[in-house]
């Protein structure tokens, strides 16, 4: 167990370029393997391989004309690999897919071209971020496509911030980057709750975002960090089944209409954090095993019966710290209520939350990372509902947008 959680906190700290040193677990108690002074430092990023005994969960096989249809899909646009893990969708859904010249955008993968710019102190609201990069100044503060709603509302750079961060060896102003998620200073309620929303584009889907749509696939990589207390750096070994980090789909910051996202750390899942989802209103948590590394989620969500699917798949090859596909995805949700019912995916909403940790001590967030953010939807033509728009002009319009 001791090697088990020294090489969590080692991958906890992997991408950890910024400024802060991270856990220093002095205290730290699991069984009979006390933990002492495990410093990971920010200089010494690492590739970690933590093998867990969980086997991915097999996805079912086409055994319907639809899903094979869905598998003819897959193979066709080369991603089978992430479909299959969310064949059990509607259907209908499938056969919509393929009836649609499905075309992609991005949210991004927060690199240059996608309109992310250093210096890794501009929070991504403090900018013209996910469209031209270029630098607002203090009166435009939150309107561009990035606005915080809730946090620090310190500009200045402190250790509450959601930024286009590199992760590659070269420091956090060095590409290859990755939108860092990190929660150390406290909101101006003193909690470590901040809230910030981006609000998608044409450029990310094809459509206008007043469109309605009927289902949509949302692709993006993450490596959870942990919660520690941040007057000491030490990880926050109470677990308290709490979202750490939460994202949303739609609907209002208030009434958000899907919401995945990872809990605080996990004595029993190796201390790392759980995956979470809302199914209506209640929040399912359930052990993950997390590589340390990228690993990849796909949402499925169908805005006809108002549920999502969710599958996750682990990295690959854990000598590269990018997600590599390879792994079967496994079904983590299936038929889960909408927490609202929506139809526009105009808006998500990217949260850290206060770990309460003891009681006495609460705990923030850690760096985590999110990239290569990627959309399919599906939306039915103005004339028939069952004839689906031809988006393929959506990469046409993502790379137009990029070179202004
Ligand atoms: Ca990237
Ligand atoms: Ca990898
Ligand atoms: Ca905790």
């Amino acid at each position: 167990m001791k090697g088990l959680i020294r090489q969590f906190l080692a991958a906890a700290a992997f991408l950890g370029l910024g400024a802060a040193a991270l856990a220093r677990p002095a205290a730290l108690t699991t069984g009979n393997a006390d933990l002492d002074a495990i410093l990971i430092r920010d200089d010494e990023p690492q590739a970690t391989q933590i093998e867990m005994q969980t086997a991915a969960q097999p996805v079912p096989e086409p055994t319907s004309v639809a899903l094979l249809l869905l598998g003819a899909f897959a193979a066709l646009t080369r991603r089978w690999n992430r479909a299959k893990g969310v064949a059990a969708i509607a259907a209908c859904t499938g056969a919509m897919l393929l009836a649609s010249n499905s075309a992609q955008a991005k949210l991004g993968g927060f690199e240059a071209v996608d309109g992310y710019s250093p210096p890794f102190s501009h929070d991504v609201w403090m900018y013209d971020a996910g469209q031209t990069g270029a630098p607002f100044t203090p009166p435009f503060y939150n309107t561009g496509r990035w606005a915080e709603l809730f946090g620090s509302g310190n500009a200045g750079g402190d250790s509450q911030y959601i930024s286009e961060h590199g992760y590659g060896g070269g420091g956090a102003n060095v590409a290859p980057f990755a939108l860092a998620v990190r929660c150390l200073s406290p909101s101006t309620d003193g909690s470590y709750n901040q809230q910030v929303r981006y609000s998608v584009g044409a450029d990310d889907t094809g459509v206008s975002p007043s469109t309605p749509i009927i289902s949509a696939q949302i692709d993006f990589d993450i490596c959870p960090g942990a919660t520690v207390i941040p007057s000491t750096g030490m990880i926050d070994n109470t677990f308290n089944n709490v979202p750490a980090f939460s994202l949303s789909f739609g609907g209002t910051n208030a009434a958000p209409g899907a919401t995945i996202g990872f809990t605080d750390n996990d004595p029993s899942n190796g201390y790392k954090a759980e995956f979470f989802h809302n199914n209506g209103g209640t929040t399912v948590t359930q052990l993950m095993p997390w590589s340390g590394h990228f690993d990849h989620v796909t949402v499925m969500l169908n805005n006809i019966t108002n549920t999502f699917d969710v599958s996750v798949t682990r990295d690959f090859n854990l000598i590269t710290m990018d997600y590599d596909p390879g792994n079967l995805p496994s079904v983590v949700v299936l038929g889960a209520s909408m927490t609202n019912p929506f139809s526009l995916l105009d808006n998500m909403y990217f949260r850290t939350h206060t770990d309460p940790g003891n009681g006495i001590t609460a705990a923030g967030l850690e760096k985590s990372f999110l990239d290569n953010f990627g959309f399919q939807v599906v939306v039915p033509e103005p004339s028939s509902m069952l004839t689906m728009l031809v988006l393929s002009s959506a990469a046409l319009l993502s790379r137009q947008r990029r070179r202004i």
